[in-house]
């Protein structure tokens, strides 16, 4: 029996009294059984999944990524014990390489200015940012996707930055990414009646190639695309004909819900219906296929619940944790590497969209003070809030923690998700083996209204005790999200057990 203390004590009393109340207020139980496969015929999930996005114009500042900005170190190892930090963004399209003090600023080509896009305000990242941010990879057990700009930048500065790079972050650098959002590239930084995945693949070889002269072991994701997909098929059938190709080990995109904030169809019913997971598995469906094609895996790189920077009432609160769950553990079973949710300071996000935040109108608009506003996280989706000098775990990131715990596992197939669903329940399900061979499963509930009460059945020969943590929060669109474990453990009785999943909860059944 492992010993808690009293606070942990009173935070579980809390829980399991809270818990009560939502199943009380649950309008109708579905009752459903479940039965857990023996065998992990699906795909494994990397040790590394979970991961964050960050600007690269967080760089700008050096002391952030830093191994003394001890704060920020605590919340990502409380997230992940060996995540990936992957740098990138719009504002990556306009950094240049300064490495040294003296080095002087490079003539820059002039950009269309879009509303929504980055003003081009170009800024330095320097050698001194990358060396503390190995300091703080090495401080964090992270390791780094880190994005060479594309946009703005010249093959020789791109390869002469990698070289620095490759040689500072060594090991902790898994690979690098030229240019961010590069399908969108039409609309500022490119010619639209040229660009195209093929113009783009062209390019990319010749920032790519003077990267592997410098650096011949280096490796890279690719297109990093924002929503187009088929561009990663285009790459794929284009891949064969590539003469000396640079090492690829990663397709990537990105993915927002939607967005801006001031869409009203961004909003907690939209984001939590099965439809939306739906879409979610049809792009799935393409990245994949074409990973296959290249023998590599697929990555989302970059993503949140709603762009130019999440929507206050939608991105920060406790529906995005049960999105963030799912939407991950949804990419885990199509065999994705790992999935990085965007986030940062206020500051480096509202650069990368123009210069502010449209969440912030919005709640100017319906009449909060500074001082309200100044209580939210800010970007709206950040997974680690900055507060000042204080940084702190949102409900976004709890959920992406709560699916991190099969990180490592290797999934089990099943048709759960679909199984609740025809029951007119909007909940999902996923189940692993994990490392230490325990069988795991996560039941995310996702209905306002309606309670589950599932009867999980391990298998007849299964025995042994079942260990439950929840996911909750009093209720959806709360700004906040927890965890928590339960002290009591059940027992498996002819290999079954029975677990209560009330509305807008998220449950794990472990048997150890
Ligand atoms: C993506 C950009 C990123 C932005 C984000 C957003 O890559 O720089 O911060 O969207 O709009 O398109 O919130």
């Amino acid at each position: 029996m492992t010993m808690i203390t009293r606070r942990e004590f009173l935070a579980t009393a809390a829980c399991a009294v809270a818990a009560t109340c939502l199943r009380a207020q649950d309008q109708g139980k579905v009752r459903v059984a479940l039965a857990i496969p023996a065998e992990a015929t699906g795909p494994h999930m990397p040790v590394d999944f979970v991961g964050l996005s960050y600007e690269v114009q967080q760089l700008a500042d050096e002391t952030f990524f830093s191994s003394q900005n001890v704060g920020l170190v605590r919340e990502f190892k409380a997230l992940s014990s060996q995540g990936v930090l992957r740098l990138g963004g719009n504002t990556s399209e306009f950094a240049y390489w300064k490495p040294t003090p003296n080095s002087p600023e490079p003539e820059h080509p002039v950009v269309r200015e879009v509303v929504g896009e980055p003003k081009p305000q170009y800024y330095a990242v320097t050698a001194e940012a990358v060396r503390s941010l190995a300091d703080f990879l090495r401080a964090t057990g992270w390791t780094c996707v880190y994005g060479i700009g594309m946009g703005t930048n010249t093959p020789a500065r791109a390869a002469e930055e990698a070289a620095f790079v490759a040689n500072t972050l060594g090991e902790r650098l898994q690979y690098l990414q030229i240019g961010n959002e590069v399908d969108l590239f039409d609309r500022h930084l490119r010619d639209p009646r040229t660009w195209s995945a093929k113009t783009y693949l062209e390019e990319w070889l010749t920032l790519a190639r003077a990267i592997v002269f410098r650096v011949p072991s280096a490796k890279f994701g690719i297109p990093d695309v924002a929503s187009r997909a088929s561009w990663l098929t285009d790459i794929a059938e284009q891949w064969p004909s590539v003469a000396t190709p640079p090492q690829v080990t990663t397709l990537t995109h990105h993915y927002y819900f939607g967005g801006p904030a001031t869409n009203p169809e961004v909003n907690i019913p939209n984001l939590l219906k099965p439809a939306t997971m739906e879409k979610v598995q049809a792009t799935a469906n393409i990245a994949t296929a074409a990973a296959n094609k290249m023998g590599v895996r697929v990555r989302m790189t970059e993503g949140n619940t709603c762009y130019r920077g999440g929507k206050p009432g939608v991105s920060d609160v406790f529906a995005a944790a049960l999105w963030a769950a799912d939407y991950s553990l949804l990419l885990a079973s199509n065999n994705y590497s790992g999935v990085n949710l965007h986030g940062g300071t206020g500051k480096s996000v509202a650069n990368s969209v123009g210069g502010f935040l449209p969440g912030d109108v919005l709640l100017k608009d319906k009449g909060e003070t500074p001082e309200q506003i100044a209580t939210r996280p800010h970007p709206f989706y950040t997974p680690i809030a900055t507060f000042g000098s204080n940084y702190a775990l949102q409900p976004v990131g709890y959920g992406l923690k709560f699916a991190g715990s099969f990180s490592g596992g290797s999934l089990l197939r099943t048709e759960f998700s679909a199984k609740l669903q025809a029951e007119g329940i909007d909940a999902t399900a996923y189940a692993a083996k994990l490392p230490r061979g325990e069988t795991s499963v996560i039941i995310l509930n996702k209905d306002a209204e309606r309670g589950l009460e599932l009867e999980l059945d391990f298998g007849r020969g299964s025995s042994g005790t079942v260990e439950v943590e929840t996911l909750h929060a009093p209720a959806l669109d709360s700004r906040e999200a927890h965890i928590t474990k339960s002290m009591t453990t059940k027992s498996l009785k002819q290999g079954k057990c029975s677990v209560i999943v009330p509305h807008a909860s998220g449950l794990r059944a472990t048997i150890s």
